[in-house]
């Protein structure tokens, strides 16, 4: 077994392999581009051994926001080859919307919003020699930050619950779970209305890694419509036959929002609107979206008003609600340790968390996100854990994610029930992620165990 100081320098290896200049690109051949939430959590891996470049990564990405405050989910690279990525910037054609940041293609819809988060970790992060450094840029990125918010409550909520909706499930990031397929699938392509294309993820990676043809099919016309509606939001959230509250999504929000009342407090601002913030969305996550019935956090589908039921990860995103009552995380973490998500196969293999129950009849091991274990979700989990004094868990679904990568690399996503890799390899997102869970946990443990280390920094 590979030490955790070879996994963390592999780790840089790929971060490094993936750096562009002045961002990261998710993977080499897959994803080409600077896409919004992966920068998130690439610049807090980064940020451990690498502040000024976790610095840039996030206002690189900043450099695309959008007027209306919107981040959105992908920034194109020009010099990346134009045939790299299917669907480019001359299928969105983001410039239609007067809000769109001239001279810097992007799409038109956004993705959660962890950036606060990851700002305020890379902060953290900054060794004292660049403390200054780290909080004028800290206080340059809280207005834009602020924005970002902002779009959320002014552009997202049209029932005014305090929660915001996804136009598309590459919003949620977790596009082809099942969380929204009663609503997903009901879309229904009218003929003729998407021309001839040709998907290019499925010429990098195996076909049954990927979104079936029919769903990549409704992710287009979906794209067409916000397109056709030139993203103005009212328009886009009016007609959108996809109109979704995912739990996960807005409770990365909540989570965010905690992170700019801090950082309101170090570079001198306000902190008021956001605890009021935090206040209203805690109490709408618990109103809107809990039903106690079903033990567990809902998508609520806004065009037909209904609660999903399927028992999926984004069921367990409230736990990163620092307030979330105990009485709910208890059955929350019953759920993560019962057979759907946590089955103890005696002398069988099992990496934690699967993406999806894995007794629901379409659990799909290896395709993305209909069930294979992610990095990100993992790392979202150990965090939401933690905070509520759940360390065993926590630890325990830290030391399934690193056997994961020791014994199949720095993958996209990982089968549950056998540990092999899928998706793209050589990607960020579980590299950087990777690296937090060794350092943080080293940290914590220095914390508790003053005792003098010896070896190189970062590494274990
Ligand atoms: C995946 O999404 C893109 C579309 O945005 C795709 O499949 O082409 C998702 O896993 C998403 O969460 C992620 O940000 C992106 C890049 O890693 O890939």
């Amino acid at each position: 077994m590979r030490a955790s100081r070879d996994l963390v320098d592999t780790a840089r290896g790929v971060l490094e392999g993936n750096w562009m200049g002045r961002y990261t690109r998710p993977s080499q051949s897959l994803y080409p581009h600077q896409w919004s939430w992966d920068s998130a959590f690439i610049a807090i891996g980064r940020s451990w051994y690498d502040a000024a470049r976790a610095r840039q990564e996030l206002e690189t990405l900043f450099e695309a926001q959008w007027a209306t405050g919107m981040v959105p989910s992908i920034a194109f690279d020009p010099a990346a080859p134009p045939d790299a990525y299917f669907p480019g910037p001359d299928v969105w054609q983001a410039q239609r919307a007067p809000a769109a940041p001239r001279g810097r293609p992007t799409s038109g819809i956004t993705q959660p919003p962890i950036h606060a988060r990851a700002a305020l970790e890379v902060h953290r992060h900054a060794p004292p020699d660049q403390h200054a450094a780290s909080l004028d840029w800290l206080a340059r990125l809280y207005p834009r930050l602020v924005a970002q918010h902002q779009y959320l409550s002014r552009a997202r909520d049209p029932r005014g619950t305090g929660l915001a909706a996804i136009v598309h499930p590459w919003e949620s990031g977790l596009d082809d779970s099942p969380a929204w397929d009663r609503d997903f699938d009901r879309i229904v392509v009218p003929p003729g209305v998407l021309p001839p294309y040709r998907r290019r993820d499925v010429g990098h990676v195996a076909a049954a890694d990927r979104p079936t043809d029919a769903d990549y099919a409704r992710f287009l016309y979906l794209l067409t419509l916000e397109r056709d509606a030139d993203y103005d939001d009212a328009r886009v959230v009016a007609a959108s036959p996809f109109l979704i509250v995912d739990p996960l999504f807005n409770a990365i929000w909540l989570w965010s929002e905690h992170a700019l009342a801090e950082i309101a407090g170090l570079v001198g601002a306000d902190p008021a609107p956001h605890r009021a913030a935090i206040r209203r969305l805690h109490e709408a996550l618990l109103g809107e979206l809990w039903r106690s019935e079903r033990r567990r956090f809902c998508a609520w589908d806004l065009r037909r008003d209904q609660r999903e039921p399927e028992d999926t990860i984004v069921s367990f995103g409230p736990l990163l609600d620092p307030d979330l009552p105990e009485s709910i995380v208890s059955v929350l973490c019953r759920e993560l340790e019962s057979p759907s998500f946590h089955p103890r196969r005696d002398g069988g293999l099992h990496y934690l968390v699967p993406t999806y129950d894995e007794r629901a009849a379409d659990f799909d091991p290896d395709r993305y996100w209909r069930g294979p274990v992610w990095l990100n979700t993992n790392w979202l989990l150990w965090h939401g854990l933690r905070q509520h004094g759940r360390v065993a868990l926590a630890e325990e679904i830290v030391a399934s994610t690193l056997e994961l990568v020791r014994r199949s690399g720095f993958r996209e996503y990982f089968d549950p029930l056998d540990g092999s890799g899928h998706g793209s390899d050589r990607f960020s997102w579980s590299a950087a992620l990777c690296i937090d869970m060794v350092l943080a946990g080293r940290q914590a443990h220095e914390r508790t165990d003053p005792r003098p280390r010896t070896g190189r920094a970062g590494a274990r």
